[in-house]
């Protein structure tokens, strides 16, 4: 039988994720933000210093969504800055582009300078855009880098074959998993399919990069989120995958199961319902912890934690169309 925890009146089985829920999930919620606004959910993530620093989502009253800073000494516990880091900007051509909002940050750093690839959401659909960080105060936009339809953007911590190169999701109907290259992070091209959904299991509808990927001596480690469309709507799981080192067109093993889907009430019910989306994990220690942080329903920030070691085991599972 399942192991039983208490919850209220009712035990409920605590189910077989692979990320571990923290008991005090969720961490943060509307009542936590400083500012009024409807929703909080999928959170960029990064060390800066000993601080965790998550860039929050954050949807205002008027369904826009801004980007709002909080940071936090323990990785569970958050503070929220008492304004928004970044807003839908008002210089062009980024004002054109970002006029229905900013979405789903990933932060990535490197070489002391922290990245943040996000949706660009205007009346032209969703595109990719591209800010700069060196200290979590001041925010420079760098470009908006790709035509719509495209969002799910992750860059690599490194460059591959002296380039920077991204995940990314062109193409919404579809909805697969593409890497790009570029020289000089703006003009982006060479794009390659990486990966598609598995007709008939749990990420058979869409696909996209969540967290930017991961360097292990095995491959690059991506989790990525995949949609499974039923007659009660989407559902939003993460799953996880291996990329080749130097080609990482190349899906060297992936999961063929979840690692985190949703089940707690906090991921059932809210703005959008059976949704857990990660933008953002960290690790932690020297023994392989990976806290891994989530949007839940679309109205909440959780954090799982796991170990790298058991996300690239998971991998290891026989995957006959990868
Ligand atoms: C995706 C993105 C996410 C969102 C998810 C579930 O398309 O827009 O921001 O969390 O849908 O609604």
């Amino acid at each position: 039988m399942a192991a039983m925890r208490r919850v209220g009146i009712e035990y409920r089985p605590l189910g077989r994720d692979i990320v571990h829920r923290w008991e005090g999930n969720p961490i943060i919620t509307v009542e936590d933000i400083p500012f009024r606004c409807n929703s909080v959910f999928n959170a960029a993530a990064a060390m800066y210093g000993d601080e965790y620093i998550l860039l929050l989502r954050v949807e205002d009253l008027g369904g826009r969504s801004v980007f709002a800073l909080a940071r936090g000494y323990d990785g569970f516990h958050f503070n929220v800055e008492p304004t928004p880091a970044m807003e839908p900007s008002d210089v062009e051509p980024f004002q054109t582009y970002e006029r229905r909002g900013i979405e789903d940050p990933r932060i990535t750093e490197i070489d002391g300078v922290y990245y943040i690839m996000y949706t660009a959401y205007s009346q032209y659909g969703p595109c990719l855009a591209l800010a700069k960080t060196p200290d979590f105060k001041t925010f420079t936009r760098i470009g908006i880098i790709s035509e719509p339809e495209n969002k799910d953007g992750a860059l690599f911590p490194k460059k591959i074959g002296g380039r920077y190169a991204r995940l990314d999701r062109p193409h919404a109907g579809l909805g697969n998993i593409w890497v790009s290259y570029s020289e000089d992070l703006k003009m982006w091209g060479d794009s390659q399919v990486v990966m598609t959904g598995i007709g008939g299991r749990w990420d058979c509808d869409r696909i996209g990069a969540s967290t930017p990927p991961i360097e292990t001596p095995e491959g690059w480690l991506e989790i990525y989120h995949g949609v499974k469309c039923t007659s009660g709507g989407p559902v939003y799981r993460l799953g996880v995958a291996l990329l080749d080192l130097e080609d990482p067109s190349k899906v060297i093993k992936r999961s063929m199961t979840p690692i985190l889907s949703p089940r707690e009430y906090y991921e059932r019910i809210g703005d959008v319902g059976n949704v857990v989306f990660s933008c953002g994990a960290i690790p932690s220690g020297h023994n392989g912890n990976l806290m891994v942080y989530y949007g839940a329903g679309d109205t909440c920030i959780c954090v799982g934690t796991t170990t790298i070691d058991e996300l690239v085991s998971r991998c290891m599972e026989a995957c006959p169309e990868g």
